[in-house]
């Protein structure tokens, strides 16, 4: 198990956030995914033999946000 931070931009309010911890939790391989919108910060702990930030980042986007991973 990680905790990835990503930099989401496009979430201007707390029904975005809502939208993001909703489709990040529905993976199983995902233990848990915290919203900031305010920071435009995305906290994803999943298990990493199972799926990867792109598959992450990619439903993000399909939300239609912008993602990219924390440095
Ligand atoms: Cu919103």
């Amino acid at each position: 198990m990680i905790t990835k931070k990503y930099n989401v931009s496009g979430m201007t309010c707390q029904g975005c956030a809502s939208s993001v911890t909703r489709v990040i939790k529905r993976n199983k391989e995902v233990e848990d995914c915290v919203v900031n919108h305010m920071e435009g910060e995305v906290v994803v702990t999943y298990d990493e033999n199972l799926i990867d930030d792109e598959k992450i980042m990619s439903q993000i986007t399909r939300l239609g946000f912008r993602a990219e991973v924390k440095a």
